[in-house]
């Protein structure tokens, strides 16, 4: 074993974000850069000596390198096995589903998720807990403090490890055991969906088309939608994982997946259209020529979860980020059941899934799951609705509206300026928060200013607190912007804007989001002075 010296340390901005440390590929490419993130979650989590852990990614460009580090770190740390995903595969999904499924440890995740990817692209690393969920900020935390001040990182100097085969190696007295990467995942969605109720949808000229956006959901999307549903072939788009996504963003939103969006949207669409980022754990859902917000679609699944075969018994509750729509909370009244929100980042549902006291949560950001694994799951939510549509043999818009005449619509979209200064984007938020009392009672138009706050959250479970995740500026007709910051993003400051108004009146139920909040919109660009402090007035994304 040798133990690597660390003389100097740059590497003092690990700060792991919302979903772990996401930076340039160069950037990880450094010397000792990434040893010293990895030695940093050694030192912090301490596994006892023959502990198990996960290994695997998105196949992202320097996925395979990484690997390579990490296995040899394991051994000098005193790891008794590891178990790889074939060819350094695993989704986010099937990661959380194989650290519970075998009870080890926990797992290292290889993935900067939907973020671009290749060699000018994002990598990102993080660690999972034995629970499979992602590490709670106290453990992330304690990394990022680790990772300021270490000297040292033990490996073992050895060769390259084989990673295409599945079987067992040794390196230096600790098993590597390739496995593969799908069939586990894959029995977990067939014990909780009626699949041969889909079967027959798929075998009654019902059209789907899957875009998994070169990314990593391809072989698993394969394996279950045409060899266990029956799907034909050309039900799946861009099913090859590429290291650079095909040159793509692979971010399932409208304007990411536009190339799936525009066969929803054209001539002789398909009846239903999904798509899933870059690790599996993101999905958006649509319709023939029908966009699903991923706020409604987390609500339809919990008012619609009693008809599936893994949720029949009822669901102990819902959970949902605060920026996600309220949409889901009229549900949990209507089947009186718990209703929790939580800051933005799957972490936070953890607890609430281990103490049982929900099934379900989703985000706004694309995010929907279930206690089945401890991460969201993009196949996961295809599978539901798939499931949905098989029994109730209507469209995905039938679905949808009939959903908002029976529980009212919550009008949702959210506004994303990527690639900001970042001390413009910060000024734009302490503006808005040094502004809250001034604010209050504001009337613009047929808006009044109720309450401003900065949201912050105490854990029911453990009681911890999380302070600043959101300024929430709420009218009193219950209609409300949220501002916040993204801690995704790997470049500059991203700046999203969630805007929500409650529409009861089914005669509006028609028109589009766009419309139904153009006034909101004047408002927040208003009260932030966005253009002013930043430049920009024309958001990258609108979701
Ligand atoms: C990650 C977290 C999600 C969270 C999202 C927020 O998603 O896992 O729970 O909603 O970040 O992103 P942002 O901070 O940019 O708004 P992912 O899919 O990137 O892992």
């Amino acid at each position: 074993m040798m133990i690597q010296t660390i003389n100097t340390n740059p590497f003092k901005d690990q700060k792991p974000g919302t979903s772990g440390l996401r930076k340039r590929v160069t950037v990880f490419q450094q010397p000792h850069y990434l040893e010293n993130f990895v030695q940093s979650i050694f030192d912090t989590i301490n596994a006892p000596a023959g502990a198990t852990l996960i290994l695997g990614g998105d196949g992202r460009y320097y996925n395979r390198e990484a690997i390579q580090t990490i296995l040899k770190m394991a051994a000098a740390n005193g790891f008794s096995q590891v178990l790889v995903g074939q060819g350094g595969i695993l989704s986010t999904p099937a990661a959380s589903c194989i650290i519970r499924k075998f009870n080890t440890f926990g797992g290292i995740i290889l993935s900067a998720s939907h973020n671009p990817g290749g060699v000018d692209g994002d990598f990102g690393i993080k660690y999972n807990t034995e629970n499979g969920g992602p590490a709670p900020e106290k453990i992330t935390e304690a990394i990022f403090e680790k990772s300021k001040t270490i000297q040292h990182y033990k490996i073992i100097e050895a060769a390259d490890v084989a990673l295409d085969v599945i079987g067992e190696t040794n390196l230096a007295g600790m098993t590597i055991k390739v496995i593969d990467a799908v069939t586990d995942y894959a029995e977990l969605m067939e014990s909780l969906f009626d699949f041969s109720a889909i079967k027959d949808l798929l075998a009654s000229g019902f059209r789907m088309k899957f875009d998994a956006m070169h990314a990593v959901t391809g072989p698993y999307a394969e394996e279950i939608f045409i060899k266990r549903l029956g799907a034909p072939s050309n039900s799946l788009m861009n099913c090859k994982p590429l290291p650079d996504f095909g040159g793509g963003h692979p971010d399932p939103n409208l304007t990411y997946a536009h190339e799936l969006v525009e066969i929803l949207y054209g001539d002789n669409a398909p009846d239903f259209g999904a798509a899933s980022d870059g690790d599996g754990d993101r999905n958006m859902i649509l319709g023939k020529g029908f966009f699903v917000t991923p706020s409604d679609s987390l609500a339809l699944i919990a008012a619609n979860a009693r008809m599936v075969k893994g949720y029949a018994k009822g669901i102990a509750g819902v959970a949902r980020s605060m920026p996600t729509s309220g949409a889901v909370d009229m549900v949990a009244k209507s089947l009186d059941i718990p209703c929790y929100e939580t800051p933005t980042g799957w972490k936070f549902f953890g607890n609430l899934m281990d103490a049982e006291k929900v099934t379900l949560c989703g985000e706004e950001s694309f995010g929907t799951g279930s206690s089945h694994v401890r991460e969201k799951d993009g196949l996961w939510a295809v599978l539901f609705w798939l499931n949905i549509l098989a029994i109730k043999r209507q469209s995905v818009e039938q679905i949808v509206k009939r959903h908002w005449l029976q529980f009212g619509r919550n009008v949702y979209s959210r506004y994303d300026y990527e690639d900001l200064p970042l001390d413009a984007a910060n000024g734009v938020i302490h503006h808005l928060r040094d502004n809250f009392t001034a604010m209050t009672g504001k009337t613009f138009g047929q808006y009044t200013i109720q309450t401003c706050d900065d949201f912050s959250y105490t854990d029911s479970i453990d009681g911890s607190i999380s302070t600043q995740q959101g300024l929430r500026i709420l009218f009193t007709d219950g209609s409300r912007i949220v501002f916040r910051l993204s801690g995704t993003g790997t470049s500059g400051a991203t700046l999203r804007i969630y805007l929500e108004a409650f529409e009861p009146d089914t005669n509006k139920h028609g028109l589009d989001a766009q419309t139904l909040l153009a006034e909101m919109i004047q408002i927040a660009m208003q009260i932030s002075e966005l253009k002013q402090r930043t430049g920009r007035d024309t958001p990258t994304v609108i979701t």
